[in-house]
């Protein structure tokens, strides 16, 4: 590898990086790691390093963490080139000067010592779980080459939609290698993370208020918070800002948690309402039920009877004539529909929760209307009919006013960024001809309407992907590119992608670590870690601000990384270029400049700084300026960090929803008008698409929020319990395995156990199994099985075996698996999890919908 220094910070003009060689500081991480499997190789390493206790001080530089979807900016104390500490960045007013835990996981991480440091290639010519690839270290000419001559073959021979570029976690510049180059080489395969991922969630709001995206919340001016499966302390989208606002919360408001276990948010709420998975739709009708034969739902927002007088009464049809809505559409066909017979009683049953809370949590929820909010997380929603559960507790915040509204459930606030020039010009006849292909994850056919936006395929469907590469259905995949991604690890029943990876004849890896990805990869390219080693920026919204947030080069890279979303790119169509394909590479020249000078970049740290300031100039450009905090410049900017939206302007969407009506339709004519042009596509009816995709509803139902049972599988009686999968408040999103740190904290999730992967009972069910806290036993479900440790614990509900998901690596690092490549340390809860789909959303499946049996391993 290459041993010319990376010096890429500075453009903030900071101080560089004198003092200690990089050497140095590898001696330092070498006798760290030879300590042993790391307890703290980076305090060590740096101990090694530092010359005395009175060694150089160094400066807090602004960063951004994307540890999860929280996408704080944050800032790093960087000592002689070396990130030594973690906060929140105060100049943001998303998330303030505070950190969630897992923030500082990100030092383990870049400082890992088993992150890959070179190019690597695979001199084992077989693949498969059982092939040790072999990989030895390549320059970076030779990795690059390599990938240009396999993409080079495909051109040749007219199959540019051989190719597919997947990418998992991302900045906003993944325009360019995830969008452009995809599309300039003829590929229409830029396939993304996004439906293991969320959709099933962004479904319910976009159908009823026309927002295919998630919320913000308004937590500080708020009276209750309904919490169905977001566990806000926990994960979701603004950890570190809850974690610093909860106790105020908790003092002006009351927080009600549906969730099958006591989460984080739960132990610490008013109310826990111990759901049955799936059976939250039943639970979110009858509180709807609730609030209009209570007469409490918001007038000011969604009318009123014209004569005043309540006819919302138990079984009573109403006269749709009699009542005027202001800013909704539908209520009444609702109410006649599917709201008129749902009482708690009928609910109870259902969703497991006593009649009386369900009752006593919807009066107490509308009676604090309009400021309040529904906050509907994944675990309702990514289901196999979570599309409709979706729809049914987000509908809470229509009947109740509270969104857009202060103190409730917001859309993002607005932002600026600047997107890269149309690539059009770019395509050439082979392109032209690749892009008509049909997509490999086979989104928009008859079983998967994938309905992002109001389009049939509209969206991602993720995990199929892996089903098209094997049965070559459209086509068989020749050259895949993917960064930042692990699918088999974090897709349910992720077994598939080993074998469709194994099918692949040319798979190139963009990561910081191994994986168990890159097992089956050809090449590895070694990342920069996102916090600390690389630009990009991404935008998130919380409590009613929206901010901009860079990630800077701020350290020097400890060993030969590049960035994924545009370095790489770069070197590739420098040598594509080289073999008589230039359109990347003048799309890259000619359109990507320095908004400053106008230069055009001439290698790729430039090209990687261009973007960035190219695609954030409305935030610090003055002749730009378009909102929220002003900048003299760039470095102005860099020195922040983070740009601040203006306030939220409350109600402003109020009649100016993005839906069919405008209105937030409790009847979604947007949802019907995108039904019927599927339906049409593929000449069949409403009502079959709705059975080929595994729903209930049928004729008008199918447009409105209402109960479907969970779709579980496998026999009761063989397999007695549900799987209740969600995310420790360690996770790096699946990343986090391989810092010590995360096992010896993994007490901070409620019920759990220091360096252990516990699945958790209800102490009644599991003393009935004869298990006591510690037993090992294996867990298994009708598509496999895994080995981890029983804990009996009070906060689970019967009838589910409550297990976080986290561990299970066999292909990570050495504290990640037991033994690399080999043994798992703890096991992935995917392993037990169908890959099944909300065929609506294209979301993948993760909860209600594993059934398990638990042996005890003897011996
Ligand atoms: N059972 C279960 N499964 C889940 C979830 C769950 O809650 N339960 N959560 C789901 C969700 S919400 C999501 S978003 C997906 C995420 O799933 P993926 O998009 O597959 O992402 P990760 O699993 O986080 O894996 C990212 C990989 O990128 C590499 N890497 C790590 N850090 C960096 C970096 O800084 N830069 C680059 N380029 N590479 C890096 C590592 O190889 C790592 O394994 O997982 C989903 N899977
Ligand atoms: N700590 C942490 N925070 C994260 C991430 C992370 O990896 N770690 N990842 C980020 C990402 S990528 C995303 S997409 C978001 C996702 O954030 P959320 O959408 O809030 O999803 P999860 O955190 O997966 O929460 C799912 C919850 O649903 C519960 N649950 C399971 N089944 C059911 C059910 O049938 N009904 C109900 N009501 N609840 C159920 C689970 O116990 C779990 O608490 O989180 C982000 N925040
Ligand atoms: S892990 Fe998530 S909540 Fe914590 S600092 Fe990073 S982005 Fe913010
Ligand atoms: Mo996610």
């Amino acid at each position: 590898m290459s041993e010319a220094k990376v010096n890429m910070h500075g453009a903030h003009g900071a101080e560089g990086s004198g003092g200690v060689s990089r050497r140095g500081f590898l001696k330092g991480a070498a006798l760290a790691a030879a300590a042993g499997a790391c307890g703290a190789p980076v305090l060590r390493a740096l101990s090694a390093t530092a010359a005395s206790p009175l060694a150089p001080q160094g400066e807090w530089r602004p960063a951004t963490c994307q540890g999860c979807t929280s996408w704080c900016s944050k800032e790093v104390y960087v000592v002689n080139g070396r990130g030594v500490k973690i906060r929140g960045n105060a100049r943001s007013k998303v998330n303030g000067s505070a950190s969630c835990p897992k923030a500082h996981l990100a030092l383990q991480q870049v400082y890992d010592p088993d992150r890959i440091k070179t190019p690597m290639k695979r001199t084992n010519p077989n693949k498969g779980r059982n092939e040790d690839p072999k990989f030895v270290p390549i320059t970076w000419d030779e990795a690059i080459e390599t990938i240009a001559d396999k993409l080079m073959e495909l051109r040749a021979a007219n199959e540019t939609h051989k190719y597919m570029l997947i990418r998992g976690r991302y900045t906003n510049l993944n325009a360019v290698l995830y969008d452009r180059m995809t599309k300039i080489l003829g590929s229409p395969n830029n396939i993304s993370h996004s439906s293991i991922c969320a959709e099933a969630e962004k479904f319910g709001p976009y159908y009823t208020e026309g927002i295919w995206g998630y919320r913000q919340y308004d937590i500080l001016n708020t009276r209750y918070i309904l919490c169905w499966g977001a566990d806000p302390l926990s994960s979701n989208r603004a950890v570190s800002a809850s974690l610093r606002d909860w106790g105020d919360v908790l003092d002006r408001a009351k927080v009600a948690v549906v969730e099958p276990r006591l989460s984080a948010t739960a132990a610490k709420a008013d109310e826990w309402l111990p759901v049955i998975p799936g059976g939250d739709g039943a639970a979110a009708v009858a509180m709807a039920h609730v609030i209009l034969t209570e007469g409490l739902w918001f007038r000011e927002f969604v009318g009123d009877f014209t004569d005043g007088e309540n006819r919302f009464k138990l079984g009573q049809w109403v006269d749709p004539e009699s009542f005027e809505e202001k800013y909704t559409h539908g209520l009444v066909t609702w109410w006649n529909m599917e709201l008129k017979d749902k009482t708690p009683e009928w609910a109870e049953p259902l969703c497991g929760i006593p009649a009386e809370q369900i009752r006593r949590v919807a009066v107490e929820f509308a009676s604090a209307a309009p400021h309040v909010m529904s906050w509907v997380g994944g675990g309702p929603c990514m289901q196999v009919r979570g599309a409709y559960a979706s729809m049914a507790c987000h509908a809470l915040n229509g009947l109740v006013g509270a969104c857009d509204n202060v103190g409730g459930a917001l859309a993002y606030s607005k932002s600026f960024n600047q997107g890269i020039p149309d690539p059009k010009e770019y395509y050439d006849d082979a392109a032209k001809v690749g892009l008509k292909n049909e997509k490999i994850d086979q989104r928009g056919r008859l079983e998967l309407p994938s309905l992002n936006g109001g389009k049939s395929g509209g969206g991602v469907v993720t995990n199929n992907t892996a089903d098209g590469i094997l049965n070559s259905d459209p086509y068989d995949i020749k050259v895949c590119i993917a960064y930042w991604n692990n699918f088999p690890f974090s897709s349910p029943q992720g077994e598939r992608w080993e074998r469709a990876l194994t099918k692949i004849p040319f798979l190139a890896h963009i990561t910081t670590n191994a994986s168990e990805f890159s097992w089956f990869a050809d090449i590895l390219l070694p990342d920069t870690h996102s916090m600390m080693e690389r630009w990009g920026f991404v935008n998130v919204s919380a409590g009613g601000w929206g901010h901009c947030t860079l990630m800077q080069p701020i350290v020097d890279r400890v060993w030969d990384y590049k960035a994924d979303e545009t370095e790489i790119p770069w070197l590739i169509a420098e040598k594509l270029a080289a073999k008589g394909f230039d359109y990347l590479q003048r799309y890259f020249i000619e359109q990507i400049k320095d908004p400053e000078t106008g230069k055009s970049p001439t290698n790729e740290q430039e090209f990687s700084l261009y973007c960035t300031k190219l695609m954030t100039q409305n935030y610090w450009d003055p002749a730009k300026y378009k909102g929220g905090d002003r900048f003299n410049g760039w470095e102005d900017f860099c020195k922040a960090g983070v740009w601040n939206s203006d306030p939220y302007k409350f109600r402003a969407r109020w009649g100016k929803m993005k839906t069919k009506t405008g209105m937030f339709e409790f009847y979604s004519e947007t949802l019907k008008e995108a039904l019927a042009s599927h339906a049409e596509k593929h000449g069949v009816s409403i009502d079959r698409v709705l059975e080929v995709c595994k729903y209930q509803a049928r004729g008008d139902m199918a447009f409105l929020p209402h109960y479907e049972e969970p779709y579980v599988l496998g026999d009761p009686n063989e397999y007695p319990f549900v799987l209740v999968d969600y995310k420790s408040r360690l996770n790096r999103e699946g990343r986090s395995a391989n810092c010590s740190w995360y096992h010896e904290l993994k007490d901070l999730d409620p019920g759990d156990e220091q360096y252990q992967d516990v699945a958790k009972f209800n102490p009644a069910e599991g003393r009935r199994l004869g298990l006591k806290d510690g037993d090992r036993i294996r867990l298994t479900s009708p598509v496999g099985s895994i080995e981890c440790t029983a804990k009996l614990w009070e906060g689970v509900r019967p009838g589910t075996i409550s297990k976080c998901y986290g561990l299970g690596h066999w292909a990570y690092g050495r504290l990640a698996s037991k033994v690399f490549g080999k043994t798992p340390l703890g096991g992935n809860n995917n392993d037990l999890i169908p890959a099944d789909y909300d065929r609506l959303s294209g979301a993948s499946v993760f909860y209600g919908l594993a059934r398990l049996k638990v042996e005890k391993i003897r011996g």
